[in-house]
């Protein structure tokens, strides 16, 4: 048996490309075990607290409680939607994990893993209040990397003891921390030092993030456990403080499949399973040493190996949502109706697990349209089409040698998924029907078939037994489509092994095949690439040509209404001096209209007319964006309306 696990998401944000990177290798590699004939239990779940949750909490001027309920149903939304098929996606809010997370902390304690100590910590004078993790942004003490309270995030990627960072500053103020005695509690990590040697020496999985925590083990720290916050998991030796969520987030994985099955004691307690845990590069050092310390200290089983994705890149930018290089899996993926499963694709045979991925949209448009749908699709449509029209129903008697060709492919990718390779196997399966492609072309089937009908039947079954098989293997990534093609020639394939792909049945019924592959237009892609020029912190440069283009004058605003049914949007009547337009512009939420009446405002006047939610829109009134926010730009002294801006 096998478990299979995935980085618990923190539910604080809506999901990106970034979070996919581990999710789909993940899903692909349960689904082709699955088809391998492997007992496997695959389970996720929301990260639901720590700093992470609180601060943007406060962003969004919610409750953490509705914070995390809010993107969970996000998350279990676009999941499904991009067929990532967990068994179990829980929430480390329930009950059930706050009480597995205490029965194991109580364990570390009765050991006498657990003690007090004072410490320094960062406190805000001017928000009376200690700021842990994430309530502080300082520079790292190792790379001098900017960072947070707890992570070096921007540079060496460490976990950062609370006290240690440099120059600390409260995040809600801006105003430079002191630092203030308190006692907390920690985890005796220095004494699993050999351990974790050992262990990391057996542990299977990437290379990448067991080099990082070889180097890391060699310079361990205590690890403080508690924290001065109000959500989270109580600890149980002092109320007044949660347990640090890098404690109770991992026990996620334990929490989850025991309230999945009654299997998990077998899994967890007598380590019956292998243990695989699939995680993004920058929590290494929590899967690699804190988490096998913590489940050895607490006579748990321990995970077998850490599968660790690189990291991710939009357009050849390193991802950051702060600085907008990032894409959003529902709004601007799915949304935008692309097929889940060129996006699967994309990712698995984009480049290696452990390699940095780029998502570019260009890119993703070639890949589809050359090798999902030019090769595959095409190879798939042609000989079902084919086969369909001039036979209906296909004796099957195939070659041997087409019958070794397929077991190599299967071969191949048996052994590539057992090793992560996730690009080596769907490269594969692209070789397989770029094959087939060329078997079906040279043999001319169309031709032969006017003087010989039963030579012509003995190449469309080589070709549908290739078909056959290209459609099992390629189920896992893009398991939608396949499913649809494969029930024209009535292909059950939930229940198919991967050893189907070289069993000749007697016949093969074919039905009409429409493919399910729509080609990705460059118009598609317009829109979306202008979203993301448009957040990107960094512009390409232009000429003093291009500024010129643009006509912007100072207008007058004559009149402001609410546009109906939308909670962003004003209509306006704006003069600009020789004419007056209509303007809607998304700045409701901060205005009032009438505070906005006889004001100055920066207008783009030869912009393209478009509709705003139905709405006639002539132009642009500019506005400073902060944080979603939106503030309208006023010249400094009355100016006539109509002057020009330069
Ligand atoms: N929520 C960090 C992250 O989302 C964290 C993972 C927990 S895994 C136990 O990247
Ligand atoms: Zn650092």
């Amino acid at each position: 048996m096998k478990l299979v696990t995935c980085g618990l998401p923190y539910a604080n944000g809506k999901l990106h490309i970034g979070h996919l990177r581990t999710y789909v290798p993940a899903d692909v590699y349960v689904r082709f075990l699955r088809m391998m004939n492997e007992k496997v239990i695959f389970i996720c779940g929301s990260d639901c607290h720590g700093t992470p949750i609180v601060v943007n909490a406060e962003k969004e001027g919610i409750s953490p409680k509705e914070l995390v309920e809010k993107y969970h149903e996000h998350f279990m939304r676009v999941f499904k939607e991009m067929e990532i098929s967990f068994d179990f996606f829980g929430k480390t809010t329930e009950y059930y994990h706050h009480e597995r997370t205490k029965e194991i902390v109580n364990r570390l304690i009765e050991k006498g893993y657990v003690y007090s100590k004072e410490v320094e910590l960062a406190f805000c004078e001017k928000c009376n209040r200690f700021l842990p993790d994430r309530y502080v942004e300082g520079i790292c003490p190792y790379c001098k990397s900017p960072a947070r309270g707890d992570e070096c995030d921007q540079g060496c990627g460490r976990h950062l003891e609370p006290g240690e960072i440099l120059e600390p500053r409260c995040k809600l103020c801006g105003n430079i921390a002191i630092f203030k005695k308190r006692k907390h509690y920690f985890f005796k990590l220095t004494a699993f030092q050999d351990f974790i040697k050992y262990y990391l020496s057996n542990l299977s999985g990437t290379e990448n993030a067991i080099n990082y925590a070889k180097e890391w083990v060699e310079n361990l720290k205590d690890w403080c456990i508690t924290r001065d916050l109000d959500w989270g998991v109580r600890f149980p030796l002092d109320e007044t403080l949660v347990l640090y969520v890098w404690v109770d987030a991992p026990i996620g994985y334990i929490s989850f499949t025991e309230k999945f099955t009654r299997e998990w004691e077998d899994i967890w307690l007598k380590g019956d399973a292998e243990i695989i845990h699939f995680i993004g590069l920058d929590i290494a050092y929590h899967h690699c040493i804190f988490w096998p310390a913590m489940l050895r200290a607490a006579n748990y089983a321990l995970p077998n190996a850490i599968v660790a994705s690189g990291m991710v890149k939009i357009e050849g930018k390193t991802f950051s949502k702060s600085r907008g290089y990032v894409v959003w899996v529902e709004d601007e993926y799915l949304r935008a109706g692309f097929n889940p499963d060129y996006l699967r694709y994309y990712i698995v045979n984009y480049t290696s697990h452990e390699k940095d991925l780029n998502f570019s949209w260009d890119v993703f448009r070639e890949k589809i349209n050359n090798e999902v749908i030019a090769t595959l699709g095409n190879f798939l449509f042609r000989i079902m089409s084919f086969s369909w029209k001039n036979f209906g129903t296909v004796k099957m008697v195939v070659d041997r040698e087409i019958i070794e060709r397929i077991a190599k492919s299967k071969e191949r990718i048996v052994e590539a998924i057992r090793k992560w390779e996730f690009k080596s196997a769907t490269d594969a399966i692209m070789e397989l029907a770029s094959f087939g492609n060329t078997y079906f072309q040279n043999s001319k089937p169309w031709e032969i078939i006017k003087s010989d009908k039963e030579r012509a039947m003995k190449i469309v079954a080589n070709a549908l037994q290739i078909a056959k098989a290209l459609i099992i293997f390629s189920y896992p990534v893009m398991p939608k489509s396949m499913e649809k093609i494969g029930k024209a020639i009535e292909m059950n394939l939930k229940s198919c092994s991967i050893e189907d792909a070289t069993k000749v049945e007697k016949e093969l019924k074919i039905m009409k095949l429409e493919l399910p592959f729509e080609k990705i237009e460059e118009k598609d892609l317009e829109n979306l690439k202008m979203a993301l020029l448009d957040r990107f912190a960094e512009k390409p440069e232009i000429s003093i040509e291009d500024f010129k283009k643009l006509d912007i004058r100072i207008g007058k605003i004559l009149s402001v209404e609410r546009v109906e049914k939308s909670k962003k949007l004003l209509k306006f009547i704006v003069d600009i001096g020789n004419e007056r337009r209509q303007i809607v512009a998304g700045i409701a939420e901060n205005h009032k209209p009438e505070e906005l009446l006889g004001k100055l405002v920066v207008v783009l006047t030869n912009l393209k007319p478009a509709r705003i939610m139905g709405v006639e829109s002539k132009g642009m009134i500019l506005a400073a964006d902060a944080d979603g926010k939106a503030f309208l730009l006023i010249p400094e002294k009355e100016v006539e309306v109509g002057t020009r801006v330069k």
